[in-house]
């Protein structure tokens, strides 16, 4: 189960990437964001192989956004701003739904950015739960009211198992290897505006272009 990597987790690096993820300006750094999404799957995958079917397309997700910051247009990928804007200016994103490009980094990132608005309605929940609050239905409510919308029957039935294997709260705590619960809670009270603002920014920017419905 927990390999050396995981083991490593710790809730507040995820928090300091998101902290990084904004410029003075409010855009969004590739980088960093790119970098929460790391820790989340080392957390992820501390929790078991059952979650192996997420993160793996997660990580696949992460990859396909590294290549383009490592590849020879890297300087446009620098924020998910410039990257719209480059992709949008040399027609690089199926806006027409033609499925030309189907790894762009605009759809890439949207995936992301959808599963990004789940984390949020789901650490807000663990941040205000009571000790006998059950993690899996904090979890399966968050995903009803966002990702859900957006996944095949099949994706969500997977989903659902998955959810299952959870652990309970205090477990679930004990993985984010913050301190005791109060700690976790203050971490997550200190997290969840980041991931906020770092969502809405993207949210409307998306809007702005409307990039909502690529495929
Ligand atoms: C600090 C602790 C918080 C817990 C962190 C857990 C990190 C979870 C990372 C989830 C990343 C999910 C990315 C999903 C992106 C997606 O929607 N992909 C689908 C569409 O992609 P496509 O390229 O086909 O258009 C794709 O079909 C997804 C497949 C995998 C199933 C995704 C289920 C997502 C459930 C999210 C909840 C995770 C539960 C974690 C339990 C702690």
């Amino acid at each position: 189960m927990a390999g050396s990597e995981s083991q490593k987790f710790t809730l507040q690096e995820v928090l300091d990437s998101f902290k990084l993820c904004l410029s003075p300006h409010k855009d969004v750094y590739l980088e960093h964001y790119v970098s929460g999404w790391r820790g989340l799957v080392k957390f992820l995958n501390s929790l078991g192989s059952i979650f192996g079917f997420i993160s793996k397309d997660a990580v696949s997700k992460i990859q396909i956004l590294v290549n383009f910051m490592k590849g020879e247009s890297g300087s446009e990928y620098v924020t998910v701003q410039s990257m719209v804007k480059y992709e949008l200016n040399n027609q690089l994103v199926d806006v027409d739904k033609k499925g030309i490009y189907p790894e762009s980094g605009c759809r890439t990132l949207l995936r992301l950015h959808r599963a990004l608005r789940w984390l949020e309605l789901f650490l807000d929940r663990l941040r205000t739960s009571g000790e006998n609050d059950k993690t899996s239905v904090m979890c399966r409510e968050a995903y009803n009211e966002s990702l859900a919308n957006h996944h095949p029957f099949m994706i969500r039935k997977a989903a659902g198992m998955a959810f299952l294997a959870i652990p309970g709260r205090a477990a679930f705590f004990d993985v984010m290897n913050v301190g005791p619960p109060e700690r976790v809670v203050a971490v997550l009270g200190e997290a969840l505006p980041l991931i906020s603002e770092v969502y809405q920014i993207t949210e409307e920017l998306y809007t702005k272009h409307n990039l909502h419905d690529l495929p």
